[in-house]
């Protein structure tokens, strides 16, 4: 670097120092920190920014007294007033005189006559969360008016989603009434608030026939409503503003579009779960990836799903996630496996093990009735039936539910208890000759991984090949443990020990909820273990040499991650699946002719006493 070069460098710095300084003494102040981000404003085709010194499109903050700003727009060298109200986190609101000359902010902010025009600006980014739609109750009828007369028969359906923040629009054509058509809305609220007596509604509306060319100038849309009774049912008169601004609205009554809200009368009968499922008001998936919760009036359960696909999980973030992903949310929503049931009838009861339900479920924004079966089965294990159609007519709900074909979901409680595990005693692998590693891994199920491999992957082969599969024996409540210890041959025998949490048995399988005591990476939560304990079919009497020889029953068992799924085959098929015979109870006798089942410990313990014997 030159001594010319530098100087200038130094000369050219100090400017930037001096203007800045300058910038920061012509006054300068900062707009609130709430609303630095991007905003929508109708007419301006695009998103306007703002930071805690600029405001896009308008120039720099210059001077503040309270809601009024000074701004300085510098390409015009020019000053305007604007008086800027925060209504909602989403929601500024502002009106603003011309670029003038330079003057005092009271002198400029003086011409904000009453009548000057308001602008509404609508949050885009940073998303903010919609906000719970302030129509409580839903479903509604309504009557609508768009400005050709009141399309009030055939009456108009709202219905309300999972989501709160959101509600279905249901509009019917009115034959008598011109403009009036049958079409679908969707409605996402946003921001409420309250001046004076009026409250406002700021919501995004899509239409499930236009999605992917609606605009947010056709998406947002300013409310007033206004909450009445008539003849003991809450009505909503609402005023719909024509665009995406709120001019043109006084009152509840007159609008681009009126629309009036009227509850529907017993919608549910309002049944209660019966008091052996709603004792335990939380239930969980085998994997604990869904949570059934019952309302604390037993009335409503609520399936939450954290294992949602992703555009539901931001679902929250709707408004954000419409412009980024083009509008497909009908389509996503439909995904959306969080849900709500009412019950709304109890059709049969079955001396508290089983009851049929007629329920009202609401998942995303699709509504029906559903008919539901649930089965008690141990203390803290129950198992559900839902048919997957939803139905309109209550009635129908159940009408077709065949319980022989509808899969089952076996829920826990979420703390469990350890229970003694059915079938005691030992097993040793089917056809235990096969000891080679050729033979054992014809003995691995194929299709389905295993979730007994090992998690230290490839860096062990040997122990890794040791650890998966290699059970070589069953020992369930033996030797002082409750569990079931699945035992391996290798040179450092490995035991994987299950505690039972509860079982059942139905048309000749045994169904057993158990958890892995020392969890592996790869171990599912919880499994249903799923078992048939049977006589070998036409070989049970073998003549021998020393006459007949009865064959040891054979245990058939598989395990599954998910639920106790009724298609699973025991001993073929499930996440893992093996063939025991039975090698007798847990007696001393056995353990001795079965050196295998035989706890480490005990091998420890006995040669110890051995050894002191002998001296
Ligand atoms: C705000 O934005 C303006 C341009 O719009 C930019 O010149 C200015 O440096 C920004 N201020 C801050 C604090 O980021
Ligand atoms: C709901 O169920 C719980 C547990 O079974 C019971 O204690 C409670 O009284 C029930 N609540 C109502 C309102 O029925
Ligand atoms: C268990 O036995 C059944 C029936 O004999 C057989 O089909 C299945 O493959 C066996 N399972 C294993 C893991 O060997
Ligand atoms: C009763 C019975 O089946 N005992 C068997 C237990 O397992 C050992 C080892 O596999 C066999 O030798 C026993 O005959």
């Amino acid at each position: 670097m030159s001594a010319g070069t530098s100087l200038s460098f130094v000369v050219c710095t100090v400017t930037i120092i001096l203007a800045v300084a300058v910038s920061f003494t012509q006054g300068g102040c900062e707009f609130k920190k709430s609303w630095i981000g991007r905003w929508f404003l109708s007419g301006v085709p695009n998103l306007i920014y703002i930071n805690s010194t600029h405001i896009e499109t308008k120039g720099e903050c210059y001077e503040e007294q309270g809601d009024k700003y000074l701004v300085y727009e510098k390409s015009d060298n020019c000053y305007r007033c604007m008086a800027i109200h925060e209504k909602h986190e989403t929601v500024l609101q502002y009106k603003e005189t011309f670029c003038e000359v330079k003057g005092s902010l009271q002198d400029i902010c003086y011409g904000i006559t009453g009548d000057a025009p308001l602008y509404s600006m609508f949050r885009k980014h940073p998303e903010v969360k919609p906000v719970a739609c302030p129509f409580k109750s839903a479903p509604f009828t309504f009557s609508y008016n768009r400005g050709s007369g009141d399309c009030s028969y055939p009456a108009s359906k709202a219905e309300s989603c999972t989501d709160d923040s959101r509600l279905v629009l249901k509009y019917q054509a009115c034959p008598d009434v011109p403009s009036t058509e049958s079409n679908v809305e969707e409605l996402v609220c946003l921001a409420v608030w309250k001046e004076g007596s009026t409250r406002y509604l700021i919501g995004r509306i899509s239409q499930g026939n236009r999605r992917n060319l609606i605009s947010d100038e056709d998406q947002y849309r300013c409310f007033i409503y206004q909450r009445n009774t008539e003849n003991g049912k809450t009505v909503y008169n609402i005023a719909q503003s024509g665009d995406a601004t709120c001019n043109g609205l006084q009152n509840a009554f007159e609008g681009s579009r009126t629309m009036k809200l009227t509850t529907v009368d017993n919608h549910h009968n309002r049944c209660k779960f019966p008091l052996w499922i709603t004792d335990h008001h939380t239930w969980l998936s085998l994997d604990h990836h869904k949570t059934y919760r019952f309302s604390s009036k037993n009335a409503t359960l609520k399936i939450l799903d954290d294992e949602a696909p992703k555009p539901n999980k931001v679902h929250q973030n709707y408004a954000f996630d419409f412009q980024e992903f083009g509008f497909e949310s009908q389509d996503q929503r439909q995904q959306n496996s969080d849900m709500r049931l009412v019950c709304h009838m109890i059709l049969q009861s079955h001396d508290h093990k089983k009851v049929q339900i007629v329920a009202h479920i609401t998942s995303g924004c699709d509504s029906g009735y559903v008919c539901m079966m649930f089965y008690k089965r141990d203390s803290n294990v129950i198992e559900l039936q839902q048919s997957e159609n939803y139905a309109e007519n209550p009635d129908d709900a159940c009408a077709n539910f065949n319980p022989t074909t509808t899969p089952y979901t076996t829920l826990i409680t979420t703390t469990l208890h350890t229970k003694k595990c059915p079938h005691l005693g030992r097993y040793t692998l089917f056809n235990p000759i096969a000891s080679s590693s050729e033979q054992r891994k014809k003995r691995q199920q194929p299709a389905e991984k295993s979730q007994f491999s090992d998690d230290s992957g490839s860096s062990n082969q040997l122990s890794a090949d040791c650890y998966s599969h290699n059970y070589e024996a069953l020992a369930v409540g033996c030797g002082g443990s409750h569990g079931m210890e699945f035992r391996s041959s290798c040179a450092q025998q490995t035991i994987s020990e299950y505690s039972c949490h509860g079982s059942w048995e139905e048309n000749g399988i045994s169904y057993v909820i158990a958890s892995p005591v020392a969890r592996k990476s790869t171990d599912a939560l919880r499994y249903c273990f799923i078992y048939t304990l049977s006589n070998q079919p036409e070989t049970t009497v073998i003549e021998g040499s020393l006459g007949k020889k009865v064959e040891p029953p054979i245990l058939r068992l598989s395990g599954v991650s998910e639920s106790c799924h009724r298609h699973v085959i025991p001993g073929v098929t499930g996440n893992w699946a093996f063939n025991f015979t039975s090698n007798g109870t847990c007696s001393v006798d056995n353990e001795n002719s079965s050196p295998i089942a035989i706890p480490a410990t005990l091998l420890v313990l006995l040669s110890a006493l051995a050894a002191l014997v002998i001296r």
